[in-house]
Order: C-alpha cells, then structure tokens, then sequence
C-alpha cells in the first residue's frame, strides 16, 4: 500500500490535482472538505458544528477530522493506498494519523506539499466563489482567515514530516497538466 499526503494553502489546487493521481494511481480520495461539506448537506450534528467554523474560515476540532478519517479507514480495507486530501492540517492531526496507519502496518509514502503564493490563492478562491456555491469561498476577509489558520496551525505539519524525511515541495502555479506530471514524477520515483 503507498499512501499519499497532498498538502498546501487553501487554494493551492488540492482538490484539482487530487482527482486527476486518483484517476491515475487507482488510490481512495480521502478529504476532510469533502467529508465535511457532506455532513453539512445532511444536516448533521456535526455538521451544524462543522459549518459556524467553517464559515469563519476556521479549523474544525481535531477529535471530529480524527474520528472521520478513522472511520473511513476501517470502510476501506484492502485499498491499493490512500490519497489524503487536505488532512492532517495540525500536528495533532498528523501524529494521529501515523497512529491509525500503524496499526494497519502502513505509513506514509511522500508528503507533497505545493507552493502558491497568497495573492494567487485569494484570486482562485474568489473566482471558485462565483460557482462552487461554498460560503467561505465568497468572503475575502474569510479567505484571508483560512490562510491565516494555514499559516498559524497548518504549515508546521510540514516540518512533521521534514524528520521523516518525506517531504518534496512542488511548485503549484502554471498549468494544472504541469504540475501534475510534477507530481507523478515525485510519486513515480518513490512507487517504483
Ligand atoms: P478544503 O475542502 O480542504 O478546501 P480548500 O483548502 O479550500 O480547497 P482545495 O484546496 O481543495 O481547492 P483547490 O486548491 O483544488 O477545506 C475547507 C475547510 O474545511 C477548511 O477551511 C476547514 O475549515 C475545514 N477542514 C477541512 N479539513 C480539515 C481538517 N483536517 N482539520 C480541520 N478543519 C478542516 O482549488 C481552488 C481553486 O483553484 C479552484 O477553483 C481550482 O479550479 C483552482 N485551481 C487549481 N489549480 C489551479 C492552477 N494550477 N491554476 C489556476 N487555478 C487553479
């Protein structure tokens, strides 16, 4: 099993490039967003919660992503691996994370972490706003706030994975076909 951590800012083209390796590498697309919006769509408990913070454009508890992506392992066995998607965004996150894959005796393959500077994240998401319909893609103040948080509690989860070792920076502006074939080669080289 080879699994994937897709990181960077809010913007950064997670989710983009994230659809484009699973198609490829035949992976399970785990995102938090994701999971996260669906709770809200269906009106959860957790959702509601979900929504006040991330309306503000803050980060959800620990314990809530933690016991999402725990159940979502257990509903995957057998994968070829796992795509992580906007998670883990805190230390605690992280730590967690490499807690549940050990006891799957897995652990994490390459942790991808793309660069893109803040004026061209808030340019995105603003234009994402116009379409997607998402409440925190609307607001620039809220957008701001999200990098804020990215930058305050998120960014370190990098220097987590630095004493592995594991880390490539990838470079996230230019074609979405460019920096995916940036990607494929890090991963490539490292599935082999
Ligand atoms: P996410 O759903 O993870 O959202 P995101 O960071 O905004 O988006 P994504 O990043 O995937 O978008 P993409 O760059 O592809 O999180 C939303 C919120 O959920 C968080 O703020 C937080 O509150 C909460 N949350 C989620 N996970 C959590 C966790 N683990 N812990 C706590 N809270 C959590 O795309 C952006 C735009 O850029 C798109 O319009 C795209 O078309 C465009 N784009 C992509 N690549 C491009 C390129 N190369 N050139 C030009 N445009 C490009």
């Amino acid at each position: 099993m080879f699994h994937i951590i897709l990181f960077g800012p809010p913007g950064s083209g997670k989710g983009t490039q994230s659809e484009k390796l699973i198609a490829a590498y035949g992976l399970k697309h785990l995102s938090t967003g994701d999971l996260l919006r669906t709770e809200i769509n269906n009106k959860t408990a957790l959702g509601l919660e979900a929504k006040s913070l991330m309306d503000k454009g803050q980060l959800v508890p620990d314990d809530v992503v933690i016991g999402m992506i725990s159940a979502a392992l257990d509903a995957n066995p057998g994968t070829k691996g796992f795509l992580f998607d906007g998670f883990p965004r805190t230390k605690a996150q992280a730590e967690a994370l490499d807690n549940l894959l050990k006891l799957k005796n897995g652990e994490i393959g390459v942790f991808l972490a793309m660069q893109v500077s803040e004026e061209e994240l808030v340019k995105r998401l603003l234009n994402r706003g116009l379409t997607s319909g998402r409440s925190d893609d609307t607001n620039e103040q809220v957008i701001r706030s999200r990098i804020v948080e990215y930058n305050s509690k998120t960014s370190a989860v990098a220097d987590y994975y630095q004493q592995f070792g594991k880390v490539v920076l990838i470079k996230g502006e230019g074609s979405v076909d460019d920096i995916f074939n940036a990607l494929s080669h890090e991963i490539n080289a490292r599935m082999a």
